[in-house]
């Protein structure tokens, strides 16, 4: 990931948008089992939620714009403890590559530009959010719930599959 030049040329046919959504998931490719690998497209000024990464490791490129990852740690007591306890804040600029797992904690993922989209390509393996969802975390009080991430908003290319 960190020897490729990110070129709209390759993926701009993945780079679906969802202006109703803090950012859409475009899946580019999978291998069942073995990986999956997201375009995912960040509308001006939004952020994730605070989450996990289902015993998976991410590898994260962006590929235009820049983001900002803030990283947490994980409540031993989620609920009991008050607000998250943040760690690290950092800023990605274009062709950066970093990398996350549960065992660094938690993170969110924003879009700081009030204007433009920004977008990065995520390698998840093994590909367990696919499977089981994550844990998102709400940085106000500490409280965990569990979502699906088995659904995109494109696949391939194509939007409505
Ligand atoms: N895990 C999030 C993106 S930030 S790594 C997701 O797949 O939607
Ligand atoms: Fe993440």
């Amino acid at each position: 990931m960190k020897s490729y030049t990110s070129d709209p040329a390759h993926w701009s046919r993945f780079a679906h948008i969802d202006p109703s959504k803090q950012y859409t998931r475009n899946l580019v490719y999978s291998v069942p089992g073995v990986f999956n690998l997201l375009l995912l497209v960040w509308n001006p000024g939004k952020e994730s939620p605070v989450h996990d990464h289902a015993d998976a490791h991410c590898l994260m490129k962006i590929m235009k714009g820049s983001l900002v990852e803030s990283r947490f740690a994980i409540p031993s007591r989620p609920g009991e403890q008050g607000p998250l306890l943040q760690t690290a804040r950092k800023e990605f600029g274009s062709d950066q590559v970093t990398y996350m797992a549960d065992v660094l904690g938690l993170h969110a993922i924003s879009n700081p530009h009030p204007t433009e989209h920004a977008m990065s390509l995520h390698l998840y393996t093994p590909p367990n959010a696919a499977l089981r969802g994550c844990n998102v975390y709400d940085m106000r009080n500490g409280e965990v719930r569990h979502v699906r991430q088995d659904m995109y908003d494109s696949v391939g290319g194509r939007v409505g599959m």
